[in-house]
């Protein structure tokens, strides 16, 4: 490597070094990292591109961000939360004439199209253009739902930070988080006092909406949450879980009646505004007109909409609401919309202008952002399920938007990738072999979950229950039989439930009435212990959320470094040899590497990475996985 340092050297070059060349040139020995972050970082991009792209990459576009002044008292929904509370935004949305918008760009849109994995820097660059070219929207859905686990697990990164980050961007517009009832941001029952302390974490940290839901639409399953987020000031929005087909008589279910009945105990509870949550697409534009002009005349409740755009129908439904007078529907900038996210912003409010409900928000500001994430999106390229366009078959599987587009790999995971259509017709069977319940995070996981258990053992609802008698289920169906979901509409099916749970009694009460509370002073000590950390509020609600993948997460920054401030591109897709780029380390701290060269694998399995780092040349070591 010194040898190298010497014949790239450009005095060498040149021809005109003298005897003291090498001691006049003490960087010639400059080879190793030179501190611990450099080291890292290297080794991180080595790693990368030994192991994952073998130093290919396609070029980006760099996003470009539109240049916008913060005008003096900007102001938006959060200042009427803040200086009217949640009454006084109730009052003031059923005073708008004007159809309101929600933007779920930065959550439920890429959960949707891209496995929740764009990161916060991605974020945080577009925030204080949407704050302003924004401003005229009801909230942000941007946090909640798969985003703060997905954000530890892979992105390696905090989603508290995230929150913080984005809330000093955003001053005026409500940030909205999507809540798994008392399944919190999880996929099981947590204790009581774990959902009610990230409750008041999360309004503390920034939240100041809290859309509610239970994936069996049991409301009892949200009552805990409910009542939390009414203590802290904050906005409760309640879901309805919206499944089946209201125009379709022969399915009788899931009827208007029943949707009436469950908005009218939603009520009850003191929640603010009513949700109807149709997290498949299923909501067609005719009964979506039918619902909420039954439910506008049934509660007097703000009525906020969230359906996904899987059947191509999903900009007619949200006109259909419109038409019908719902208060508020989740759009997405339009380059992150369609197919398994949510309908086109942009095109909602090109379509109502010069009606009624025409929403005020002028095209060209929307047009900026949307560029921006169009110029993003292909970073994320490799988490995107292929999806070319929209389809109705999503109306027979009743598959959630994120894990329609999921499912592919996850199937293909099991070796049962040739059998994909099995698996989306297994999920319907099982759908109505446990009795045709509501399918959303987490029950929609045990469906899927219980689907591909059948195709891969050969069974049948038919057969299941003689041929599947000695076998151990999933966990995830294990749990729902047991109770730990809560309870489905109509009940368990019995003779099913016994198969599964093999004599062990379910519960028919609410499970966190049996979760012992959690420990927050153990685990208070356990992080010190183990992780030398004094552990904040935020530390201890994440690892009583998710205590492997937060523990894994701190290892992970010990072992490699915290890569949060380092671009998109290099982050999945490393460099190319010939590449420069910038990399902040700390704030204001920026380190320019240039990848030179991806040597030969030597006689121990490794290769030799050489970099350029601020003009010197370093070198790694890195294992060849292959
Ligand atoms: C979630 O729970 O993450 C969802 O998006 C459900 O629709
Ligand atoms: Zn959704």
């Amino acid at each position: 490597a010194f040898l190298i340092n010497v014949l790239n050297h450009e005095t060498f070059i040149k021809g005109d070094c003298d005897t003291n060349f090498i001691a006049d040139h003490p960087d010639l020995f400059d080879i190793a990292p030179k501190n611990n972050k450099e080291l890292k970082i290297l080794k991180f991009i080595g790693e990368k591109v030994v192991n994952e792209t073998k130093g290919i990459k396609r070029e980006f576009d760099v996003p470009t961000v539109p240049y916008v002044e913060r005008p003096l008292g900007l102001s938006g929904t959060k200042q009427i939360l803040d200086q009217e509370g949640p009454a006084g935004i109730v009052n003031w949305v059923k005073n708008q004439e004007k159809l309101l918008l929600t933007d779920t760009t930065m959550r439920d849109a890429h959960q949707s199209l891209m496995a929740t994995r764009v990161r916060t820097k991605d974020m945080v660059k577009i925030a204080k253009a949407t704050s302003i070219l924004g401003q005229d929207l009801f909230s942000l859905e941007m946090w909640g739902g798969a985003t703060f686990d997905v954000s530890y697990r892979f992105l390696k990164e905090s989603p508290w930070a995230r929150l913080e980050a984005l809330r000093k961007k955003v001053p005026n517009i409500l940030f909205q988080m999507l809540l798994r009832g008392s399944n919190g941001v999880g996929y099981k029952n947590y204790p009581d006092n774990v959902i009610r302390e990230f409750i008041q974490e999360s309004a503390a940290s920034g939240i100041d909406l809290f859309r509610i839901f239970d994936s069996l639409n049991w409301l009892k399953g949200m009552e805990v949450a409910i009542d939390e987020v009414l203590k802290t000031g904050k906005i409760a929005e309640a879901c309805i879980c919206y499944t089946g087909d209201i125009l379709d008589t022969s399915r009788d279910k899931y009827s208007l009646q029943y949707y009436v009945n469950m908005a009218k105990d939603i009520e009850k509870t003191g929640a603010h505004i009513l949700a109807i949550k149709d997290m498949s697409a299923l909501l067609k534009p005719y009964a979506a007109y039918k619902l909420i002009h039954a439910l506008k005349q049934e509660v007097s409740m703000p009525i906020h909409l969230h359906t996904h755009d899987t059947s191509g129908n999903g900009v007619a439904t949200i006109l259909m609401a419109a038409e019908a007078g719902v208060d508020i529907v989740d759009t997405t900038f339009n380059s992150m919309s369609g197919l398994t996210s949510q309908p086109a912003l942009n095109s909602v409010v090109a379509a109502l202008e010069n009606t009624e409900r025409a929403t005020g928000i002028k095209l060209d500001d929307l047009e900026a952002i949307s560029t921006y994430w169009d110029a993003v999106r292909p970073v994320y390229s490799q988490f995107e399920s292929g999806l070319k366009s929209g389809t109705t078959e999503i109306y027979k599987y009743e598959i959630p938007g994120g894990q329609y587009s999921n499912l592919k790999p996850q199937v293909e995971s099991f070796g049962l990738g040739h059998r994909f259509g099995d698996v989306k017709e297994m999920f319907k069977q099982v759908n109505d072999m446990v009795g045709d319940i509501v399918k959303v995070t987490p029950s929609s996981k045990m469906v899927g979950d219980l689907a591909i258990f059948m195709v891969q053992n050969d069974l049948t609802p038919e057969n299941i229950l003689e041929k599947g008698q000695d076998l151990a289920y999933p966990d995830s169906a294990v749990s729902y039989f047991k109770g730990m979901m809560g309870q489905p509409m109509g009940g368990f099916p019995p003779e099913l439930q016994k198969l599964v749970l093999k004599g062990e009694e379910p519960i028919t009460v609410r499970p966190g009435e049996m979760l012992e509370p959690e420990d927050f002073q153990a685990i208070q000590q356990h992080l010190k212990d183990k992780h030398k950390l004094t552990p904040t509020k935020q530390d201890m609600l994440s690892y009583a959320l998710y205590p492997k993948v937060f523990e894994d997460y701190l290892e992970y920054l010990k072992d490699y470094g915290d890569f949060s401030r380092m671009g998109s591109d290099i982050f999945f897709h490393g460099l190319e040899e010939g590449e420069t780029c910038e990399v902040e380390i700390a704030q204001g701290k920026v380190l320019i590497l240039k990848l030179l060269h991806i040597g030969r694998l030597n006689n121990t399995g490794h290769r030799n990475v050489i970099f350029e780092v601020n003009g010197n040349r370093r070198e790694v070591q890195i294992l060849d996985k292959d």
